[in-house]
């Protein structure tokens, strides 16, 4: 836990807690004297990072000492802000979100949920909670910027989004890597701290990394083999692997032979896409993709992992959809080695094994873009609130996103947050999205919180568990994200409520979730009386009382005494340092709730869209592509404030192969004028040949040059944004998520 120990002077306090900036969950070793952290580093004893920290690891001391964050809730009065008390906010919250709800109905009211909230676990325990008092539709999130056609082939597949397969990186003899950087990214959809690491080890132990990607990464270049790609073409390689595997025989269901469904029709749908077919299309050399098929059937653990460039972009679900029927077909699905189902300890037994497939079943009002898994795609966003009618929406509530930077065609998207009658942001800066707030509520440094990762102990490497205590204790004037979000959804509701609203609601949050659990016949607290379960978690309260039930009824949990050498909350506590609970086992089929209890290979929604792919085959494109990129120094678009992480060389360079910058008449440092449909740009030229040919390459999260922002150092390292050039019209048709890679661009060079 925690220990004292005497140095010079003051006393240092050493804190342990998980960083909560990524996917990887490393463990921090935070040493503070009084108020101030004085140094961070890696966490040797944590049994999943082992000491191991990127850059912004130890960059979570500038965020918490930050100037510019925000610290007092605050009101604008056109372009003047005025701090004011919590009350006051929240008063103001409840007049613009009522009078929006009241005049126009609760669809008028949206709902933005940006990344850093699946990495918070007040807002994860307590955003239902507001959403479930607003019961609006109009409810957007970064993962339809991001990784739902993951999440969408999950549920059409396996029957639920939350079982996606993860590589089992630690154990496989053959990883072929498609679209992901994780030596930049620190790796997503595969939650494994130092993947540096990992990925040599799999050397070691003669294994193959392979990697497709239209650049040559950084990852790139510690593979075995690399191929470049052409952007957007992936849907055609993966159906020359599979063409191949039935070919020549090399299909093994192993273990799954008896829950499969549509076999036949993935033969059939393959045999259009022979490698010598496809390749002239993806520029992948056919035999290469022969080979690469034969390599991954007869390794006897393998891995098909495709990640951010193969979900943003026109056949987002396509991809994610094949990746796991060449994981299926060469007997890599729940295999060890292969890809697996994590069995995290917040798990609760599902009530219902078959669920309807949640998409489609209403759509947006402008486009009639399907809904996908409860929500509307980001790419609507925009034009919902500026098109009139009934149902546009009116007023935003924005947590913890920044989607006038991360949203395609920003500019767009920026003069509808202009027009919205009330918005609210929760947020630690005042940036370019918050910016247009009527109300910004601020929120503690991460230091100020306590925390696990319940989204990302579900797409781990390992079964992992691991809570941190706050390293400091909450400013007396802060309050935390999930007594924000209880004030929110008291603001929504008709009737105003009196005295301790947080502890109101708190209390039958959680008396709720009881109660739902104990109709569950799964659960192991099935039939048990829901007053007496409460009771035993009376001495805590918020996140800590939620979290400690999940825990309790969970597959390693003491089950409320039934299991008494399980988990509970109180366990965790007594291991700082987070604890694993074992390599991933495999789950078929007892994760599978789809209606046949199978995994469908070939669910029409996904086969219909075929056609739209076997039409790419004819058609003739050459112009430029436009795709983007991470660097370990950044995080999306909100790390940018921080001194030790913008210092050096500008980054935000647009990446061009020689002999396109020579057909441009480009030269190292020239700038290039990049315009799309719906904007355009100048930026420096980075010439290397680490690109292919026909595309460029340019990060995002940019662009920080906007008046009325409080970010002093941002502004002084701006970049450009590259989402002036992307396109909300392009989108991946099934799930609706937005095109960010593969964006057809046009370049001058900038006299
Ligand atoms: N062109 C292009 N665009 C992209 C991408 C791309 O690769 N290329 N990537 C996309 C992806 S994958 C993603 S996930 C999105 C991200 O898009 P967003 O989630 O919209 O944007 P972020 O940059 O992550 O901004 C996070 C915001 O949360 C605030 N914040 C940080 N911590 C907290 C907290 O604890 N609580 C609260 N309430 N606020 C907090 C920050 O100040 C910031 O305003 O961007 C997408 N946009
Ligand atoms: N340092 C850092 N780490 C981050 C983030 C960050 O902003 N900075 N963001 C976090 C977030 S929100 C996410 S979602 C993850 C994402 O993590 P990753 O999925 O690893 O994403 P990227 O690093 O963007 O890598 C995507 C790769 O896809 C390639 N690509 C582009 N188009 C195509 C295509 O059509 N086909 C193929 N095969 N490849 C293509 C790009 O060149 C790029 O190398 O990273 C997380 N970690
Ligand atoms: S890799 Fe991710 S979790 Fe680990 S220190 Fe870096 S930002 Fe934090
Ligand atoms: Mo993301």
């Amino acid at each position: 836990m925690e220990k004292s120990e005497k140095s010079i002077g003051k006393p240092t306090k050493i804190s342990y807690r998980t960083c909560p900036l990524c996917e990887a969950t490393c463990g921090l070793e935070i040493h503070t004297q009084e108020e101030k952290v004085v140094h961070i580093k890696g966490d040797k004893l944590d049994p999943f990072s082992k000491g191991y920290l990127c850059p912004k690891g130890y960059s979570v001391k500038e965020l918490h000492s930050d100037p510019d964050r925000v610290l007092k809730p605050m009101i604008r009065n056109g372009e003047k802000w005025q701090e004011v008390s919590w009350e006051d906010a929240f008063s103001e919250v409840r007049r613009g979100l009522r009078s929006a709800i009241e005049e126009y109905g609760k669809n008028a009211v949206a709902v933005y949920l940006g990344n850093p909230s699946v990495h918070n676990l007040g807002s994860m325990l307590y955003v239902p909670n507001f959403l479930r008092a607003l019961g609006s539709r109009s409810i957007f999130s970064a993962s339809t910027l991001d990784q739902i056609p993951k999440q969408l082939s999950s549920e059409i597949m396996f029957g639920s989004d939350a079982n996606l397969p993860i590589p089992d990186i630690d154990h496989t003899n053959y990883l072929l890597m498609i679209g992901a950087n994780p030596l930049a990214s620190n790796g997503s959809l595969m939650t494994a701290p130092n993947m540096r690491e990992r990925l040599k080890a799999l050397k070691e132990r003669g294994g193959k990394l392979v990697v497709i990607d239209p650049v040559r990464t950084i990852t790139a270049k510690q593979a075995d083999e690399h191929y470049f790609i052409r952007p957007g073409t992936d849907a055609l390689f993966l159906f020359g692997l599979i063409y191949t595997l039935f070919e020549e025989g090399l299909v093994n269901l192993g273990k799954l032979v008896d829950y499969i469904n549509g076999l036949d029709e993935i033969k059939n749908l393959s045999e259009d896409f022979a490698p010598e077919i496809v390749s002239v299309k993806c520029g992948i050399p056919e035999d290469t993709i022969r080979r690469i098929a034969r390599e991954l059937a007869s390794s006897p653990q393998a891995i098909a992992y495709g990640r951010m460039g193969t979900c943003t972009q026109p056949f987002g679900t396509m991809n994610s959809w094949l990746v796991d029927v060449v994981n299926v077909l060469t007997g890599n699905l729940d295999h060890p080695g292969g890809v697996m189902f994590p069995n995290p300890a917040t798990r609760r037994a599902s009530s219902k094994r078959v669920r309807s497939l949640r998409h489609n079943r209403f759509q947006s009002r402008v486009r009639k873009i399907p809904e996908v898994l409860g929500e509307i795609p980001v790419a609507c966003l925009a034009e919902e609130m500026e098109t009139p009618g009934e149902g546009q929406i009116k007023a935003l509530v924005s947590i913890a996103g920044n989607p006038a930077l991360s949203a395609p065609n920003s500019k767009h998207l920026q003069s509808a947050l202009e027009k919205v009658d009330f918005m609210v942001s929760i947020d630690c800066y005042l940036n370019e999205t918050s910016r247009y707030a009527n109300v910004l509520l601020p929120v503690p440094s991460p230091l100020e919180r306590s925390h696990y990762d319940i989204t990302f102990y579900n797409l781990a490497i390992r079964n992992i568990a691991h809570y941190s205590k706050p390293v400091f204790d909450l400013p007396a004037e802060q309050l935390d994200e999930w007594q924000i979000l209880l004030h929110l959804a008291e603001a929504v509701g008709e009737e105003k409520m009196e005295g301790d609203i947080v502890s109101k609601l708190d209390e039958l949050a959680i008396y709720e979730l009881i109660k739902h659990e104990i109709k569950n016949p799964n659960s192991p607290i099935y039939e048990q009386n829901a007053m007496e379960i409460n009771a035993m978690l009376m001495d805590r309260k918020g996140p800590e009382r939620l979290l400690d039930f999940y825990l309790r009824v969970g597959p390693y949990g003491e089950h409320f005494g039934k299991n008494p050498d399980g988990l509970s909350l109180t366990i965790l506590e007594k291991h700082p340092h987070g604890m694993d609970l074992g390599a991933l086992q495999p789950r078929i089929p007892e994760i599978l709730q789809t209606p046949s209890g199978k995994i469908e290979l070939a669910a029409p929604i996904l086969t219909k869209d075929v056609e739209r792919l076997r039409q790419t085959l004819d058609s003739k494109d050459n112009t430029i592509l436009l795709v983007g990129r991470r660097d370990l120094r950044s995080n999306n678009s909100w790390l940018h404030n921080l001194p030790v992480l913008v210092k050096g060389e500008d980054r935000c360079k647009l990446m061009i192969h020689s002999s396109d910058a020579e057909s441009f008449g480009l030269l190292q440092g020239d700038k290039a004028l990049v315009k799309s449909r719906t904007g355009k740009i100048e930026v420096p030229v980075e010439i290397t040949d680490d690109i292919m040919p026909g595309t460029v390459s340019l990060p995002h999260g940019w662009g920080h040059n906007l008046s009325g922002t409080r970010l002093g150092v941002a502004s002084q390292h701006d970049g450009v944004n590259v989402n002036l050039l992307t396109d909300e019209q392009l989108i991946d048709p099934i799930s609706g998520n937005a095109v960010l890679n593969g964006v057809p661009i046009i370049i001058e060079k900038v006299s």
